[in-house]
């Protein structure tokens, strides 16, 4: 049982003109599916052959195989991302998520400040998450393929900072991005039900 890219769970020019269309079709068919080729190539044959992509991770994580943990978690953090993202205006946390909102940041345009700081202060690549851990809420942020599932810590939401997720569009302008994104295109429906849920959000199985 190989890994599978999943379709988008939009069309690509649907978050225009936040993200175009080319950013999208380059990002999801180019940088993601080689990932989930390369994670694909890693476990052939192995005794990962026929494990879900986390236990994939995981495992990878626990030998110390930065190769297959990176196109593994790659694979991953991008389907989360794609579902992170959403063209519907108007789309907000549940009152569950808010109260936690409130109660973490002092308020959603709080929470967004502190993603938008994060997104844009991160150095290099990597990605900035919105999740829940011991209780409460956080943002963190995690350098190159780093991932949540490795941390002890609910991913409700992600954003994308490496320059591939923009450079087409802002080039090296990273912050215009983030805002385009934080303002207009995060899914607190996606979010509300991760929050919700009594467990971590799985890559969809072929
Ligand atoms: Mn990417």
């Amino acid at each position: 049982m190989a890994i599978h890219l999943p379709d988008l769970p939009f069309s690509p020019a649907d978050l225009e003109p936040h993200i175009s269309a080319e950013t999208i079709g380059f990002h999801y068919s180019k940088h993601h599916k080689s990932y989930v080729d390369k994670t694909n190539g890693a476990i052939e044959g192995g005794s990962l052959a026929s494990a879900s992509l986390e236990e994939i991770i995981t495992a990878a994580d626990a030998r110390d195989d930065r190769a297959l943990f990176n196109a593994a978690a790659q694979t991953w953090n991008h389907q989360f991302y794609w579902e992170s993202l959403a063209p519907t205006q108007g789309n907000v946390p549940s009152s569950a998520l808010q109260a936690a909102i409130d109660k973490s940041f002092g308020g959603l345009d709080d929470l967004k400040s502190k993603l938008g700081a994060a997104a844009k202060g991160h150095f290099a690549s990597g990605w900035v998450w919105l999740v829940e851990q011991g209780g409460s809420l956080a943002v963190l942020e995690t350098h190159d393929a780093g991932c949540p599932l490795t941390m002890d810590a609910k991913p409700l939401l992600t954003i994308d900072v490496w320059e591939h997720a923009y450079y087409l569009d802002q080039q090296n302008e990273r912050p215009k991005y983030v805002e385009a994104v934080i303002d207009n295109l995060l899914n607190w429906q996606f979010a509300s039900a991760n929050f919700e849920s009594d467990s971590v959000w799985k890559f969809p199985q072929s």
